[in-house]
């Protein structure tokens, strides 16, 4: 061998990791035994360096042989390993990839026999191939430029397929049911399905993205808000189906380990594109799945290779990328590369010569191949790798052209999710090769253009019709009509078996929660009644909190949510009392388990302590609010969080909530841009409450005090458990103390309070004053409103009633609700607005002051008799103390008082002398720097 015995044992320790993952390829997998892929960590596709001589590479390869013959191949793992360990020692490094060789990770010989009629599940598929293009073709020749999705679906079909006709479980008496996330542009397809089912009408397919047609359409992507009998699961903003999958996986566990929920069963799939994982949201949670040992979840992944504009990484391999990020994060990785008929080249590639190129081509040279022909595929691939000569010759170009990708071929397909189902101790993802646009040919298959591609011609029709033998006729080809077979044709009532042994057809949305206790008014009597000790509004919440997790009843359907912020709010006495949730129970001696409330993690956990991640909160949020419908559970979520991290960093995720009929509290604590002092510009919350305005169904409320609080969640929980209304909560709550007063007597202040305003105190010594008032304060700055009220009497001989305006969106919609009734109603007696019917009898003007901006006491402002001037905190927060923020934004009670006295000044009713002269008193300088923009 001419080498010392040290550098040939060093050469052939070298080799052999060098090539372990293909040489554990071959042996293990390729060949014969069981292959443990988590202990591959390189990639074949790297240049060979010949730093071993051929014969000592035969010697060790037989060695190797022999040494599985005789003791099996995980004692060939376990040597390979130490071997590596070894190498370590003596000094030889090995560069670090993540991934394996770019080959199936499942060998043929270990693929499950498929149960099914692949000749009937072939033709479904292609009838449902033709009417997901036909929708989205005949939907854009009626209405140019409607849109919709060819592309995505053809790519996926397989992957949807294999899923519907072996693996999808509805929920049943006895099976808990999947959820599924079916990726959004794919949806086209699933309706498509869906018709075959006989679910959908034939009109309802024609009325695709024609929502407002008579007899209803279908929605572009999946929707629970506009097909609430059929959607669960919003996807179309890309990444946010990835992280809530996860936390959905993970709130399945938390219910099941809680005893909320039999552990019958389930699978979380996450259907998304390679393009999509580029979102921060699809692989920013990947951690927490592996770390809860989510083998209830599996992502597929549909890699072909293309996003939008052109490919995903033309210069690099997004499979191989992903497997490595994935391996790393601990979850069990499944590439499906390559179709069957690759196996045979794949048996005759003895040397690996055939997977190390494989390995080595880029994905813009793959989607390159997927439009080209097999002559051109064998040029370009001898180019590559000369060696590759013999094994090409043995293919015809045609057989080289029609060799399929992993992700089209069903029998590659179920062996992928069955391997998944049965995978424990992590989650799952399948990383499924496929060509965007497959089927399409020349309107689009592989092309950059592909995703954009809504229209066919008819020479596209008739070669589409042609490849997937579709039974439509010559005559009726050019108008790409609806397909579907009669109801008792072979494979219409395959398609219904499949789905009748699978637990029922989906997806569908079913609302079956049992019925619901409202908490009674005498859990909140201790709120209404007030309490003198100075308190802020978060601890007036956290009592409430407490009081609720304590109801017998309801107790334990609250679920408490925070990320990293408990101790923020004073929640962490409920550590120790309700146990944080840990699917694996606390396996340390907590640092301070001698203090009373230690923090305490149990299997049965109730709080959900998120970490710094306020996407996983929401996504919890999200899981537990609907729970109700995905399995008809009523848990009550409270997502306590700093206001400012949430509807401007996550309010995409809001969205999703609110499409999704999410119920719950999304608590903003330590809001108000200043009553959060100190903590400056990045924290001081000044504009969520106008963040929430857009959100149709997400109520929204800006309480000052504890009673408000309680009569806004009491009659929550009565809307959203008690009544089934599609409603959820924003409420802010500050963390300033003060004395928090009893419930006003009158029996309009509940209801003024959920109506978004009434009044809190009027006006002192009405009698004498000269002047009249009113004042709207909302929040921590309604006791800058009474503040002021006290300085206008003392000092003005103003007497001004205040009022507290508990949620101005709730004013809004009240008064938009009016107005467009006697729009539509003209002639009739006009309807007022709730606003105005509070004010209109009141005298003086009316000044509002918030701690947010201007606009959204100005949201109100047309419905308010006289006018209404507003103070706000319009600008960039800064560190300062309470008092000087106030200044500074204009909102204190010196502002108040001004901005009365120059109303009053500027309806002609005082002297404007006066109102300057008051000013001055009050040390208000009128060259004082303009908050909005310094
Ligand atoms: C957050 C977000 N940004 C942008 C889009 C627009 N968009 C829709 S599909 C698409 C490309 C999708 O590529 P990929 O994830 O690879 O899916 P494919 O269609 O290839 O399966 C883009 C950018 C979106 N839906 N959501
Ligand atoms: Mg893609």
């Amino acid at each position: 061998m001419g080498r010392s015995p040290e550098s040939f044992s060093a050469a052939v320790v070298l080799y052999i990791i060098e090539n372990r993952d293909f040489l554990a390829w071959r042996f293990f997998g390729g060949r014969k035994g069981a292959l443990n892929r988590q202990e591959q960590t390189r990639n074949v596709g790297q240049d060979e360096q010949n730093y071993i001589d051929r014969e000592s590479l035969k010697d060790w390869t037989e060695a190797l042989e022999a040494l599985i013959e005789q003791d099996g191949p995980k004692a060939a793992a376990e040597l390979l390993s130490r071997l590596q360990d070894h190498a370590h020692y003596m000094g030889v490094r090995e560069p670090f990839t993540a991934s394996t060789p770019y080959v199936n990770t499942i060998p043929p010989e270990h693929q499950p026999p498929f149960e099914g009629d692949r000749e009937l599940e072939r033709l479904n598929k292609s009838i449902i191939r033709w009417n997901a293009m036909a929708m989205v073709v005949r939907a854009n020749r009626h209405s140019d430029g409607i849109g919709g999705h060819i592309s995505t679906f053809a790519s996926a079909a397989t992957l949807y397929e294999v899923g519907f006709n072996h693996f999808f479980h509805g929920k049943t008496g006895e099976h808990g049911g999947d959820q599924i996330y079916f990726q959004g542009h794919a949806t086209p397809g699933i309706y498509a399905r869906a018709f075959l089912e006989g679910r959908l009408k034939r009109e309802q397919l024609e009325n695709f993205r024609l929502e407002l047609a008579r007899g209803g359409g279908l929605s572009s992507y999946p929707h629970p808000w506009l097909m609430p009998d059929f959607w669960s699961f919003p996807t179309v903003s890309m990444g946010l189906g990835p992280i809530m999958s996860i936390y959905q996986a993970r709130y399945n566990r938390y219910l099941e380990n809680r005893g909320l929920k039999p552990a019958n069963g389930g699978h979380v799939w996450a259907f998304l594109g390679d393009g999509e994982t580029d979102e921060p949201e699809s692989l920013g949670a990947i951690t927490l799945a592996a770390r809860e040992r989510l083998d209830n979840l599996i992502f597929v992944i549909n890699c072909n290779l293309q996003r939008l504009d052109g490919p995903v990484r033309g210069n690099g391999k997004i499979i191989q990328e992903l497997e490595a990020i994935f391996r790393g994060a601990g979850w069990n990785v499944i590439k499906v590369l390559w179709g069957s008929e690759w196996d045979e080249v794949f048996a005759q590639d003895t040397e690996g010569v055939l997977a190390r190129a494989l390995g080595t081509l880029v994905d813009g040279q793959y989607q390159k191949f997927s439009v080209e022909s097999g002559d051109y595929i064998r040029r370009s691939l001898l180019a590559h790798e000369p060696r590759l000569k013999p094994l090409l010759d043995r293919l015809s170009d045609e057989q080289l052209r029609k060799i399929k990708r992993g992700g089209h071929d069903p029998v590659k397909v179920h062996a992928a999710y069955h391997a998944a189902v049965n995978h424990k101790g992590s989650p799952t993802v399948i990383l499924a090769k496929t060509v965007k646009g497959y089927g399409l040919g020349e309107s689009g298959e592989g092309k950059n253009i592909t995703h954009q591609q809504k229209k066919l011609n008819e020479e596209e029709l008739w070669e589409f019709r042609g490849r997937f033998g579709i039974p439509i006729s010559d005559e009726e080809i050019a108008f790409a009509p609806f397909y579907k077979p009669a109801d008792d044709a072979p494979s219409i009532r395959y398609l219904r078996e499949r789905r009748e042994k699978l637990g029922g057809f989906l997806p569908r949305r079913e609302v079956c929660p049992p019925k619901f206790k409202t908490p009674p008014e005498a859990l909140f009597e201790e709120f209404y009644k007030g309490a003198d000790r100075p308190v802020s509004s978060t601890m007036a919440f956290v009592r409430i909190l407490l009081k609720l997790l304590r109801d017998k009843e309801l107790g334990k359907l609250v679920v408490p949510i925070v990320p990293d912020e408990a101790r923020t709010f004073g929640m962490d006495g409920l550590f120790r009392q309700v146990g944080i949730y840990s699917s694996i129970g606390q396996k340390y001696e907590p640092v301070d388990a001698d203090n009373l409330l230690y923090y305490k993690e149990a299997v049965d956990g109730q709080i959900l302590e998120e970490g710094i991640t306020e996407a996983g909160g929401m996504s919890s949020f999200i899981a537990a609010g609907t729970a109700y419908a995905t399995h008809g559970i009523n848990t009550i979520p409270f997502f306590v969080y700093y206001s400012m991290f949430g509807m401007q960093r996550i309010g995409d995720l809001v969205w999703a909530a609110a499409d999704m009929r999410t119920r719950g509290f999304l608590i903003g604590g330590t809001a108000g841009r200043t009553t959060l002092a100190g903590e400056g510009l990045q924290h001081q919350d000044g504009h969520s409450h106008l963040l929430a305005m857009p959100v149709p169904n997400l109520k929204c409320y800006d309480p000052a005090f504890a009673f408000e609080l309680a009569v806004i969640i009491r009659d929550g929980i009565d809307r959203m458990y008690g009544k089934g209304e599609s409603v959820f909560y924003y409420i802010t709550v500050g963390n300033e103390n003060y004395a928090m007063p009893a419930m006003p007597a009158g029996k309009n202040v509940k209801q003024g309070i959920l109506r978004g305003m009434y009044k809190f105190r009027p006006a002192p010594g009405r009698a004498g004053a000269k002047f009249r008032a009113q004042i709207l304060g909302s929040g921590a700055i309604l006791n800058e409103a009474l503040k002021a009220q006290e300085l206008l009497a003392a000092d003005y001989g103003v007497a001004a009633d205040v009022w507290s305006v508990t949620s101005y969106k709730e004013l809004r919609a009240d008064g938009l609700a009016a107005e467009r009734w006697n729009l539509l109603h003209p002639g009739a007696k006009p309807k007022k607005a709730y606003v105005t019917q509070c004010l209109e009898k009141e005298e003086g003007p009316v000044v509002a002051a918030s701690d947010y901006m201007k606009m959204l006491p100005d949201g109100i402002a047309k419905w308010v008799p006289g006018g209404l001037a507003t103070l706000g905190t319009d600008g960039f927060g800064r560190s300062e103390s309470r008092a000087a923020l106030r200044d500074f934004f204009e909102v204190d009670h010196r502002h108040i008082t001004l901005a009365v006295l120059s109303e009053l000044a500027r309806r002609g009713e005082m002297e404007s002398a006066l109102a300057a002269k008051a000013m001055r008193g009050l040390g208000i300088k009128p060259g004082k720097p303009d908050p909005w923009i310094s």
